[in-house]
C-alpha cells in the first residue's frame, strides 16, 4: 500500500484500489486553484497505475465531501482569472473522465457547487443519507462553474437542473436519489466500505478492458446520435474478441471456473 500526502489531498493506492480523499477540513474541503491542481497529479499518478482497476472519491470527515470552490479565493479574482480557474477546473474533470477506470464518487456530506460537480463527473455516485447536493452559485451572483449546468442537465433532466440551479435551493440524499444525482444511499458510517465493496467487485470480476469499453461508449454515447453510438458499440463488441480477457472469460465459463483477467 502506498500512501502521497498532496497539500489539499490523499492519495492511497492499495491495488486494485485508489482512494483520493479531498483534504481542507478548515473549509469544508472547499476546492482551491491548489486543490484542483493536487487532483490532476493524483488522476495522473493514477493513470500510471496498470494495477489499479477502481478509484474512489471522497471528502476528509464527516461533514462535507466538497462544500464548493473556494469562495475565499474567488472573491476578488478578475474575469480573466475566472476564465482560467473555470476552464481549468474543466480540464481536470475532464482527466477524471478519462480514466480507463471507474470512479466511484463516495459523497460523505455537503456536496455543493463545485464539489456537486464533482462528485457527478465520477462514474458511480453513492451518497450518505447525510448527504447534502446543491449548486448555490446563484445566491452568490455567478454560475456554476466546473460544468453543472451541462452535467447535471444530463444527468437528472433539464426540468430538475433548471430548479436546482434557478434556486441554489439544497437537497437532500433521498431527493438526490429520486432525481437520479445519487446513484445509490447509505448509513454515513457504512458508505466508505459500501464504495470499497463495489469498487472490489468491479475489480475482482469483471474485465478491464470491457469495463474501460462500457465506460467509453456510456460516456460518449450520450452526447451523439442514437445510430452512430450504437455503430460504435458493435465495433467496440468486436475488437473485444481480440483481447485475451474475451478468451479468458467464456473459457472460464465453459470449465466452471474463475475467470482470471489480465486487461489484455
Ligand atoms: N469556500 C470557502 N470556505 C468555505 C466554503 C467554500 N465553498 N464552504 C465552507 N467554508 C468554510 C466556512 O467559511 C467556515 O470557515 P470559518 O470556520 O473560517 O468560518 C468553515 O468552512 C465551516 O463552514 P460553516 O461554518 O459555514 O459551516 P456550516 O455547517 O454552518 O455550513 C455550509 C455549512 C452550508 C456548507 C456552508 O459552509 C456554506 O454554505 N458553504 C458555501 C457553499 C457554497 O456556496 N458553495 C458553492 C461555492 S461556488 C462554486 O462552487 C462554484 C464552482 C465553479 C467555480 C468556477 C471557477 C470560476
Amino acid at each position: 500500500m502506498s500512501q502521497t500526502h498532496f497539500d489539499n489531498l490523499q492519495l492511497e493506492i492499495a491495488a486494485p484500489l485508489a482512494t483520493i480523499t479531498i483534504h481542507r477540513p478548515q473549509v469544508l474541503n472547499a476546492l482551491s486553484p491548489a486543490t484542483m491542481e493536487d487532483l490532476d497529479r493524483a488522476i495522473a499518478a493514477i493513470r500510471e497505475r496498470q494495477d489499479v482497476r477502481a478509484v474512489i472519491l471522497t471528502g476528509a470527515g464527516d461533514k462535507a465531501f466538497v462544500a464548493g470552490a473556494d469562495i475565499g479565493a474567488m472573491a476578488t479574482i478578475t474575469p480573466i482569472q475566472a476564465q482560467a480557474f473555470a476552464a481549468r477546473g474543466h480540464a481536470v474533470l475532464q482527466n477524471l473522465e478519462a480514466l480507463p477506470v471507474p470512479v466511484i464518487a463516495a459523497v460523505n456530506g455537503f456536496a455543493l457547487g463545485g464539489g456537486c460537480e464533482l462528485a457527478m463527473a465520477c462514474d458511480i455516485l453513492l451518497a450518505a443519507e447525510s448527504a447534502i447536493f446543491g449548486q448555490p452559485e446563484v445566491n452568490l451572483g455567478i454560475i456554476p462553474g466546473f460544468g453543472g449546468t451541462q452535467r447535471l442537465a444530463r444527468r437528472v433532466g433539464v426540468g430538475q437542473a433548471r430548479l436546482l440551479t434557478y434556486t441554489g435551493k439544497r437537497i437532500d440524499a433521498r431527493e438526490a436519489l429520486r432525481i437520479g444525482l445519487a446513484d445509490q444511499i447509505f448509513p454515513l458510517e457504512s458508505l466508505l466500505e459500501e464504495a470499497k465493496k463495489l469498487a472490489t467487485e468491479i475489480s475482482k470480476k469483471s474485465a478491464p478492458l470491457a469495463v474501460a469499453a462500457c465506460k467509453r461508449l456510456i460516456a460518449h454515447g450520450a452526447d451523439i446520435d442514437l445510430a452512430t453510438a450504437n455503430a460504435f458499440e458493435v465495433s467496440t463488441f468486436a475488437n473485444l474478441f481480440a483481447s485475451q480477457d474475451q478468451r479468458e472469460g467464456m473459457a472460464a465459463f465453459l470449465e466452471k471456473r474463475k475467470a482470471e483477467f489480465k486487461g489484455e
